[in-house]
């Protein structure tokens, strides 16, 4: 075997391979991530079934029967984590793991070993770099239904990324059914961007995203955006606007016209019963608040309405998470978390307000828009997509940055993790969602998991999407 660290260079193997999918003669691994170890040979394995935790799904993904003495084992042993081993040899496949998510992840990477039936001698042992690695999706400026949110979780997983954030309301549709205020959906779900009709998820659909999220590893992330982007909720509720008049419903694609009305209490009780049935249905620790781009709250009431709002999504116990902007405010609860979405080089004061969440023990989830953005071109003739965020952005800008060498002080202890947010202004369907985040998210997964300095590897994201084309996924080719 030969041994290949993906943080110490290029990997070769000598020897010609006869699978198609490693056509390369100088063999580099194509798994993406890249592992923290790998060590291949140039001979296949060809399994015929599996046995252990998760050989119920590995089954369905490896297309091979589940079976008491199977030569695919999956073992659970050794320390709790993410980590895990995989062995391909003439002994069979080995994969080893101290929790069931490090088997699912080695799951994930034998699925990049394989061609024909074959999977490709390997020695690999990996772990991640970051703790949080996530994938957004808009559901407000579209709706995605429960089975293509479905299927997204399944493309993301893939990629060993362990969140998704759901951005389910904004000016154009309210997307979470709140019982105690039902006229958000029964009137505010009803439009999306361009008239392409409403949608929402009954608090059910939502368990079962967050059942079938679970069952990827995958924790769900939801967001209710306060207190801009409220449009929607505005149009629904007569008495959260300024002058008790129900705003129209919206379509276009502007950002930053409504706000709450600050100096209102209904408004913190409508706060207080969002927050709270959405905390209630939702079992992972954490909920994103919003608080961006509030450009109708005046700076004043902005600061008012934060503090509050910490004090009320702190009441739900759990973890808050906030756009930079909210950074604003030196009075969030101790240890909320801030997402960062200014430039690789920071501009105005995104900087500044991302550090005050660490500076109240909080970390940052990096999300710089300039490179993980999916919802921006790749190029200028790409049909979909928006260009604002130094656009277009290219495979390779996405592959190539390193999360901390953006805001001054912030390092590896500081950073959470990363996430690649893909808003729908412009995207209505799952093929439109497929096209513009791979193989961009491929790439910003990498940056997540694999260790620091993992060189971007073309070749491999080539191969990857080559997979991609197998498993039926969509993907741009540049
Ligand atoms: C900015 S960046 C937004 C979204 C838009 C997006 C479009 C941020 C937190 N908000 O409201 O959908 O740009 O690229």
């Amino acid at each position: 075997m030969c041994l290949y660290r993906h943080s110490a260079g290029a990997g070769r193997i000598d020897a010609q391979l006869v699978n198609p999918l490693y056509k390369s003669e100088l063999f580099v691994s194509t798994i993406i991530p890249a592992p923290v170890s790998f060590q291949h040979g140039a001979g296949t394995f060809r399994p015929t079934a599996i046995r252990g935790p998760l050989a119920g799904y590995a089954s369905e993904v490896l297309g091979l029967p589940v079976n008491g003495d199977a030569d695919v084992t999956l073992t659970l042993a050794g320390a709790p984590g993410e980590s895990y081993t995989l062995e391909v040899s003439a002994d069979g496949i080995h994969a080893t793991a101290g929790s069931a998510a490090g088997l699912f992840y080695a799951i994930q990477t034998l699925r990049q070993l394989e061609a024909n039936g074959e999977y490709l001698h390997a020695r690999i042992g990996d772990e991640p770099r970051f703790a949080y690695r996530g994938a957004m999706l808009d559901v407000a400026r579209h709706f995605f239904g429960v089975a293509e949110v479905k299927r997204y979780i399944d493309d993301i997983a893939a990629l060993k990324i362990n969140h998704l954030h759901l951005h389910l309301t904004d000016d154009q549709g309210w997307r979470i059914e709140i019982l105690s205020w039902p006229n958000l959906t029964t009137h505010g779900s009803t439009t999306s961007v361009n008239g392409d009709g409403g949608g929402f998820y009954t608090q059910a659909d939502y368990s079962e995203i967050v059942e079938y999220a679970a069952s990827r590893f995958i924790t769900i992330v939801p967001e209710i955006d306060l207190p801009g982007h409220t449009n929607a909720a505005l149009a629904s509720y007569p008495e959260l606007t300024p002058d008790g008049v129900a705003a129209e419903l919206y379509e276009g694609i502007e950002v930053g016209f409504s706000t709450l009305t600050i100096g209102s209490e209904r408004t913190y009780e409508f706060v207080r019963d969002v927050l709270t049935e959405v905390a209630d249905l939702t079992p992972g620790p954490f909920l994103h608040v919003g608080g961006d781009e509030s450009l109708s709250t005046t700076a004043e009431d902005f600061l008012i309405f934060a503090k509050r709002l910490g004090e009320i999504g702190a009441a739900t116990g759990k973890t808050l998470i906030g756009w930079h902007e909210l950074g604003k405010s030196s009075e969030l609860p101790a240890g909320t978390i801030g997402q960062y979405w200014g430039f690789t080089t920071p501009e105005g004061d995104s900087a500044a307000e991302a550090a005050t969440f660490i500076a109240r023990g909080g970390q940052l989830i990096m999300s710089p828009a300039d490179v993980a953005y999916l919802d921006m071109k790749y190029a200028t003739s790409t049909p979909l997509g928006l260009v604002w965020a130094k656009g277009p952005t290219s495979v390779a800008e996405a592959a190539s940055w390193e999360p901390t060498e953006i805001v001054p002080g912030v390092g590896e202890a500081q950073i959470f993790g990363v996430e690649a947010p893909l808003w729908t202004e412009t995207l209505a369907t799952v093929d439109d969602l497929e096209v513009m985040a791979f193989p961009r998210l491929a790439a910003i997964a990498q940056i997540a998991w694999s260790q620091q300095a993992t060189a971007h590897d073309p070749a491999a994201l080539e191969t990857f999407g080559e997979r991609l084309d197998t498993w039926g996924v969509k993907r741009y080719r540049g």
